[in-house]
C-alpha cells in the first residue's frame, strides 16, 4: 500500500514540538486546536481527522468524537496520558518513541543520583555565592555511593542502560519487574516491598499508569531504610509524594533526587523546602539532540502509517492493528 498523505488530516492539539511541526506541514493538511478537549472538535474535525500528532493527554471522549481517527503518534516513549486501552478497542494505532531517548535519560538517572548524593549542585552555589572564600572548603557530604547496592525498579531499556553505568562506576545491582529479564544477571526480586529491603538506594524507571499507581508508598520507603536514597526519573505517579514527602522529613530515608511529580508543572513546596532533595524539572530526555530524535520519530510514524500502512514503533496495545 503506497499512497500520497497530502490530504490526509492530522490534528494537533495543544502545542507541538517544532521539528515535529515543520515535518508535517509539508505532507500534511495540519488542524490545530487548544488542547485534547472533547468540546473543541467541529463538526469538520470530525469528518476529516485522520492522525493525532499528541504532546498532550488524549483521552477516551476526544478518540470518540473523532470517528475517522486511525493513529495518534505520541511525543514521549511514556505513553500513560494516551488512552491506548480504549485506542485498541476501537482499531486505532497508538505509537510512542523509545530507543532514541533511552542513553539520554540514563545519563540524567546517573547525573540526578550524584546530585542527591554529593550535592553538587549545592556545592556549587557555595562557590557562585563568594562562600569558598568567605566560609572555606564546602562541608563534606555525609552520603557517598561508595558500597551502595542500587535497586531499579522498572528493568526496561532505560532501566537496563542506568544498570550498565552503574556497573561501570562498581555498584551492585539488583531489580523488580512484573517478570525477570531472560538474559538480565542482575538478582531479581518478584517483590518491590522486598528489593527495597535488600538495598539501600532505589531508581524508579517504571512506566506510569494504573499498574504503578502510587507503588512507591510507605511501606517501600520504610524498607529501604535510614541510609535509603529514593531516585525517580520514571513517572510521579508512580510514587505516594505525601508518604515521600513525610519520609524525607521524619528520616525513614535520607535523601532523594526527582525529575517527575504527581502534578507537574506543580512542585509541593514541602519538597522545594527540603534539604536532603535534589529536584529537577522532568528534563531526562530534555537536550536539542534527543529531542529532536522523537520529534522525527513522531513524525515518521505517521508518514508510516499514511504512505506504506505501517507504523514505526507501535505500543504493545496497538501492536497487532493493521492500517485498513
Ligand atoms: P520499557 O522498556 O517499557 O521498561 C519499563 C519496565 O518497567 C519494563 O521492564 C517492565 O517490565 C517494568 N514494569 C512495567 N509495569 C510494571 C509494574 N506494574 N510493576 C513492575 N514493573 C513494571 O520502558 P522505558 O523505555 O525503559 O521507559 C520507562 C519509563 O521511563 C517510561 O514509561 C516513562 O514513564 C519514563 N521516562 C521518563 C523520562 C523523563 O524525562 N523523566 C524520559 C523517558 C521515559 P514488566 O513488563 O516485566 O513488568
Ligand atoms: C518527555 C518522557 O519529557 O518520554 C517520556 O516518557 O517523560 C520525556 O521524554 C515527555 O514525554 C515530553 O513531554
Amino acid at each position: 500500500m503506497v499512497s500520497s498523505t497530502s490530504g490526509v488530516t492530522v490534528l494537533i492539539p495543544g502545542a507541538i514540538n517544532p521539528r515535529t511541526l515543520s515535518r508535517l506541514e509539508t505532507g500534511f493538511r495540519l488542524e490545530r486546536i487548544a488542547s485534547g478537549d472533547a468540546s473543541l472538535v467541529t463538526p469538520q474535525l470530525a469528518r476529516d481527522v485522520r492522525g493525532i500528532a499528541a504532546f498532550v493527554p488524549i483521552r477516551a471522549a476526544f478518540i470518540d468524537a473523532l470517528p475517522k481517527l486511525e493513529i495518534v503518534a505520541s511525543f514521549g516513549v511514556g505513553y500513560d496520558a494516551i488512552d491506548a486501552k480504549h485506542c485498541a478497542a476501537r482499531g486505532i494505532m497508538v505509537t510512542n518513541t523509545p530507543d532514541v531517548l533511552t542513553e539520554e535519560v540514563a545519563d540524567t538517572a546517573i547525573g540526578l543520583l550524584i546530585n542527591t548524593v554529593r550535592e553538587l549542585p549545592k556545592a556549587e552555589a557555595w562557590l557562585r555565592a563568594g562562600r569558598w572564600v568567605k566560609d572555606g572548603n564546602y562541608p563534606l557530604t555525609r552520603l557517598s555511593l561508595r558500597g551502595r547496592h542500587v535497586g531499579i525498579f522498572g528493568m526496561g531499556r532505560i532501566g537496563r542502560a542506568i544498570a550498565r553505568r552503574l556497573e561501570a562506576m562498581d555498584l551492585k545491582v539488583s531489580y523488580h519487574n512484573r517478570r525477570p529479564v531472560d538474559d538480565a544477571h542482575y538478582d531479581y526480586y518478584p517483590s518491590l516491598v522486598d528489593l527495597a529491603k535488600a538495598v539501600d538506594t532505589l531508581i524508579c524507571v517504571a512506566p506510569g499508569g494504573a499498574s504503578t499507581e502510587k507503588a512507591v508508598n510507605d511501606r517501600v520507603l520504610t524498607m529501604l531504610g535510614a541510609n535509603g536514597i529514593f531516585i525517580n526519573i520514571g513517572r510521579g505517579s508512580t510514587v505516594d509524594e505525601a508518604a515521600l514527602i513525610a519520609a524525607l522529613q521524619n528520616g525513614t530515608i535520607r535523601a532523594a533526587g526527582l525529575d517527575v511529580f504527581a502534578d507537574e508543572p506543580r512542585v509541593p513546596q514541602a519538597l522545594i523546602d527540603l534539604p536532603n532533595v535534589s529536584l529537577l524539572p522532568h528534563v531526562g530526555s530534555a537536550s536539542q539532540h534527543t529531542r529532536a530524535a522523537m520529534a522525527d520519530l513522531v513524525a515518521d510514524n505517521l508518514y508510516g502509517w499514511f504512505e506504506r500502512g505501517r507504523a514505526l514503533t507501535p505500543v504493545p496495545e496497538t501492536a497487532g492493528i493493521k492500517a485498513s
